[in-house]
């Protein structure tokens, strides 16, 4: 068989490339239309790639090659992620400091991507990192700043002390951190919080229109947890100045209501309890107070006491007790609920476990019985419920509602599960976060004579004042500490850097905010910078935004769905308001590449033994053959096991096309059978049809059996095939596709050549041949579709000569199509 020195020609086809700037776009090509091909850039880890990334970047790599031979202007860039924690825990394991190893890191990606031969626009590669990214990241929290979207508050963080900072309430899974599943307690701690529930409402509204997996959509909607229902205001007992608002959907259950529940963290519950009840009130609202929301929602056992105090139902004016108990949250809809026992589970178990009343005011339209040893918390109709009785849970709500606010104790509310987010961090590689304090001393003391530097310095930082770095002082570096391990001190590792953190002004002292920003910010906004690299004076100009946005293509891994997803959306919209961009979202379409398993079918792991090195694969088989497996493995989204003995069958089918388009060139056939004709034009359609639909493990086989058919010609290869052949072969597997480009006689690159075009005729799958008569007479045949249209059948009757020669010069008075039988044409 013949050979394939895939390492010569790859070797020799990315020097090509680099040398001619092969995939550099400069500038917009305005003569052209658009495609921004956008790949989730990479951590650029200490273990270098793994082949899942190779996945969704020869995906992302097979779109913008193709469309480059359809003619559009294609933006294909890639950077990296270099923040973070993955990269200061790998700086702190090694040894080293996280500027140096990531350093290190980046290069070894890039000689990794490079080997891959992706297509990328190396001149816009940046790194969150780069001095010149982190200003403009900066600048961009300078705005969130001024809009009153990033302020200070005092949260009960998720304080991880293993990691040494907070978590956002995403970064906890069952209590443990996500990365490293180190315990996670409930502190309060001064923090930075970016107000994105304001934009609650526009987050889930701008997923309309948007080409997502349905899946990331749901997970995107339930997360911003919309609700639609009403507040319901009860009054205290006693204390007629004070009202409990409620937060319910269930309006319609009102004259159920037994009892009041409130969360424990409730403004009220310090006062409401009674004399008697005061201690187990306080007692319960310490234990509870170190639960997380997530702990307290999935408790296995309710828990709660009783306040001593009453509430008087809006309608009825009857007395319910109010209780207190941590399965209501503090931090959703009011923080209170009307318990309606009959009618929602935990409100049942509660009652249940404390023997409170349950009243059953919904039962099935169908008037059939239900059983009384569980909640009935399906829709139905109202009874036992006064002038609400017989109407249908809708029409109830509604008429609760209007009720209620006839009555001023009430309204439709929408409330949302969505958080704001908790965005500093208390570890060292991050973005500083732009902000500084003014630092007061004692009465009395002159400041010029301090410094708080200093160990006996008495001082306090303003925290109550926050003053923002002037844009012209940009970026804010980091110092350089040789150790910036984690402390205790929540105020981060930065508040150890104190020369860095104080400075004197004017006479004044001030000290710098010394929390950083979360990993999340810099891919908050790196799509924007890839198209304006070098921009010195703006993040990106608006010329650029108008020319590339919005990212038409997006494709990555699917843990991404919410967060970064949703945080990327929040910034943008931010930005967007701002006038910055003019697109309302950032990604048109996104696609999320399933995971690679390892041989035995599990998830890739060191432990276990089964992780594939793509520079393994590469050095042995090349990277057309890594390329083009990934690819051929299965559909793009499915999860699917790497298996080894598959790589071969793609080694295979290179070196046939290698081999047919030799043998092509050595014989020069231009002639080509109509069987060869068909399949070929057949192939090209397919191949096409698949590449627009991303469906490429189906488009590789085609080319797979059109490979198989060439050979089988042996010496007979049409030049013209195997021209096609390297055309279409060389999205999945560029190297060779250009080395056979080159052999078949061409000049330079095929990167902007032509795509192939195929002829709708030569692809149609039955054909039947039949007679054409004109006025009765046969007169010549045609070889259509068997279900060819009348106009399909007419069209090809018409390229007949003799048929042609009778029609001249007459009118067509009316045509006999009997598809698959017969055409009479009648002309006079
Ligand atoms: C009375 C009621 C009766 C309710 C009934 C449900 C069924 P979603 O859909 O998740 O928004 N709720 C309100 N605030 C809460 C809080 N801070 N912590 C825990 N639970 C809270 O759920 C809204 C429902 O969750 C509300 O409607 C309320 O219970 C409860 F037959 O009110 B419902």
């Amino acid at each position: 068989p013949v050979h394939y020195p895939f390492a010569k020609v790859e070797s020799k086809w990315q020097a090509y490339w680099d040398e001619n700037e092969t995939f550099q776009t400069p500038t917009r090509d305005l003569s052209k239309p658009k495609k921004y091909v956008l790949d989730m850039f990479p951590y650029p880890s200490g273990a270098g790639l793994h082949v899942g990334h190779p996945e969704g970047y020869t995906a992302s790599d097979v779109m913008s090659r193709y469309w480059r031979m359809k003619g559009y202007d294609v933006l294909h860039p890639i950077g990296w992620d270099s923040f973070g924690l993955p990269a200061e825990q790998f700086a702190i394991q090694t040894g080293t400091k996280p500027a140096s190893t990531t350093k290190k890191n980046i290069a070894n990606f890039k000689r990794q991507l490079k080997s891959l031969g992706f297509s990328y626009d190396w001149d816009r590669e940046i790194a969150t990192t780069d001095r010149g990214y982190v200003q403009w990241t900066q600048w961009i929290f300078l705005q969130l700043f001024r809009k009153g979207l990033a302020e200070q508050s005092e949260v009960s963080v998720n304080w991880c002390p293993a990691l040494g900072t907070v978590l956002a309430n995403e970064e906890v899974i069952n209590g443990l951190s996500e990365r490293g599943d180190h315990p996670v307690e409930r502190v309060p701690l001064r923090q930075w919080v970016l107000r994105i529930t304001d934009y609650a409402d526009r987050l889930e509204a701008g997923l309309e229109g948007l080409e997502w997996p349905a899946g990331t959509m749901t997970a995107q909607k339930q997360w911003i947890g919309k609700s639609i229902g009403c507040n319901i205001d009860f009054g205290v007992d006693q204390w007629p100045d004070e009202t409990i608002s409620v937060f319910t959907t269930r309006a319609d259950t009102l004259m159920g209501v037994t009892y009041v529940t409130l969360a424990p963290e409730h403004p009220l519950v310090a006062s409401l309890a009674t004399d008697e009840q005061k201690d187990v009130v306080n007692a319960y609202v310490k234990t509870t107070s170190s639960r997380s929301d997530l702990d307290r929602t999935s408790a296995k056992e309710k828990t709660g006491v009783f306040t001593g105090a009453y509430a008087i139902h809006p309608i009825s004016g009857d007395k319910v007790p109010i209780w207190i108990g941590d399965y209501v949250l503090g931090s959703y809809g009011t923080g209170a609920v009307m318990a309606v026992p009959a009618h929602d589970a935990r409100d049942f178990e509660f009652a249940q476990k404390f023997g409170l009343d349950i009243k059953w005011v919904v039962e099935p339209a169908s008037g059939e019985l239900v059983s009384k040893e569980q909640a009935f918390t399906e829709a139905g109709r109202n009874v036992n419920s006064g002038a609400f009785d017989g109407l249908t849970t809708d029409e109830a709500k509604k008429a609760v509602t209007s009720k209620l606010e006839e009555l001023n104790k009430g309204g439709p509310r929408i409330t949302y599960k969505l958080r704001d987010w908790v965005f500093s961090r208390q570890r060292y590689w991050g973005e500083p976060i732009p902000i500084y304090f003014p630092v007061d001393f004692p009465d009395g003391i002159d400041p010029t004579t301090q410094n708080p530097a200093d160990d006996n310095c008495e001082y306090t930082i303003r925290f109550d004042q926050p003053i923002p770095v002037a844009e012209a002082d940009l970026p804010l570096e980091l110092p350089e500490m040789d150790d910036f391990q984690p402390g205790d001190d929540p105020a981060g590792c930065l508040a150890r850097a104190k020369d860095w953190r104080f400075f004197a002004k004017d006479g004044k002292w001030f000290s710098r905010e010394t929390n950083t920003m979360p990993q999340w910010a810099g891919s908050c906004w790196y799509y924007f910078r890839f198209m304006d690299p070098k921009n010195s004076k703006e993040a990106f100009s608006k010329v650029v935004d108008e020319e590339w946005m919005p990212v038409d293509l997006y494709v990555g891994g699917a843990e991404h769905a919410v967060l970064h997803l949703l945080y990327a959306r929040f910034w943008h919209q931010v930005l967007f308001d701002l006038g910055y961009t003019k697109h309302p979202e950032p990604f048109q379409k996104l696609v999320h590449q399933g995971m690679i398993l390892g041989s035995d079918g599990e998830k890739m792991s060191k432990s276990r033994g089964n992780v594939v090195n793509p520079d393994d694969i590469v050095g042995e088989q090349g990277a057309d053959a890594l390329r083009l497996y990934e690819m051929f493995m299965g559909p793009l989204e499915a999860v699917k096991p790497w298996q080894t003995s598959q790589v071969a069958g793609v080694v295979r089918f290179q070196r046939k096309v290698y081999d047919t388009v030799s043998t092509a060139v050595a014989n020069g056939k231009t002639k080509m059978d109509q069987e060869t004709a068909r399949l070929l034009h057949k192939t090209m359609k397919k191949v096409t049809q698949d590449i627009e639909s991303m469906a490429f493990n189906t488009a590789i086989s085609a080319l797979m059996v059109l490979t198989n058919h060439l050979q089988s010609l042996k010496a007979n290869v049409p030049v013209e095939a195997a021209e096609k052949l390297a055309l279409m072969v060389s999205p999945f597997a560029p190297h060779l596709g250009e080395e056979c480009w080159s052999m078949l006689g061409h000049e330079g690159s095929l990167a902007y050549q032509d795509w192939v075009e195929f002829d709708e005729t030569l692809c149609v799958d039955d054909t039947v041949t039949m007679g054409v008569q004109v006025n009765g007479k046969a007169r010549g045949e045609i070889t259509v579709a068997k279900d060819a249209s009348q106009d399909v059948a007419m069209a090809a009757a018409k390229d007949v000569e003799r048929v042609q020669a009778q029609l001249d010069g007459k009118d067509i008075k009316k045509i006999i199509y009997v598809p698959g039988r017969i055409l009479n044409i009648v002309a006079k």
